[in-house]
């Protein structure tokens, strides 16, 4: 299983790399990578084992930060309405969203972060994601609300984009334009 000992941090060039695709279908070895993924965010996100294995809560994971520099995600959370959303990516892409922004009034957080970057972190309300699961079989979910944003945080390691990349350095926490804010 993962820990935080696999979880490259800032620093790290392949945080900045744009990602390469996954070859389909999916090979039992980026299968079994991305499986452990969502392992590490439903143990983190367990009290017991998180704090015998010293594990940050995460609600998603890129590749990338674990040293695979390929296009696959993982995003584990559960909503305001105590809805489970569960998706293993591979090779997504948006390809329709909002003019509507969102962000996340507390700002955001990386498990390849260790350290407070204050500020509004502007995405797009909505999303429309098509992907390959695991199986490598294609579908399409749209995402509103902290799904989206996470979604959007994953897809942004994947092209070597870090959180902060998008919060304004004059004014972090000026409101972006068309933005509403959005409860964890
Ligand atoms: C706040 C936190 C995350 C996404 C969006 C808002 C995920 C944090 C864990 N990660 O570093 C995943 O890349
Ligand atoms: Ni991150």
């Amino acid at each position: 299983m993962y820990t935080m000992d696999d979880i490259v941090r800032e620093g790290h060039p392949i945080l900045r790399q744009v990602a390469d695709a996954v070859t389909l279908p999916p090979s039992e070895e980026d299968q079994k990578t991305l499986n452990k993924m969502m392992e590490y965010l439903v143990n983190s996100q367990d009290d017991n084992i998180a704090q015998q294995c010293q594990l940050r809560p995460g609600i998603g994971l890129a590749a990338p930060q674990i040293a695979v520099s390929k296009r696959m995600l993982a995003v584990y959370l559960v909503d305001g309405k105590e809805q489970l959303h569960q998706y293993a990516m591979i090779n997504p892409r948006i390809i329709s969203h909002s003019i509507e922004k969102s962000y996340l009034e507390s700002g955001e957080g990386c498990l390849s972060v260790d350290r407070d970057v204050p500020g509004y972190v502007p995405r797009y309300a909505r999303i429309k994601v098509r992907a390959y699961d695991i199986n490598g079989q294609e579908f399409t979910i749209k995402l509103r609300g902290l799904p989206s944003i996470a979604v959007q945080h994953e897809l942004d390691h994947l092209d070597g984009i870090m959180f902060y990349d998008h919060i304004n350095a004059d004014d972090p926490f000026a409101v972006p334009d068309n933005a509403r804010s959005v409860d964890r």
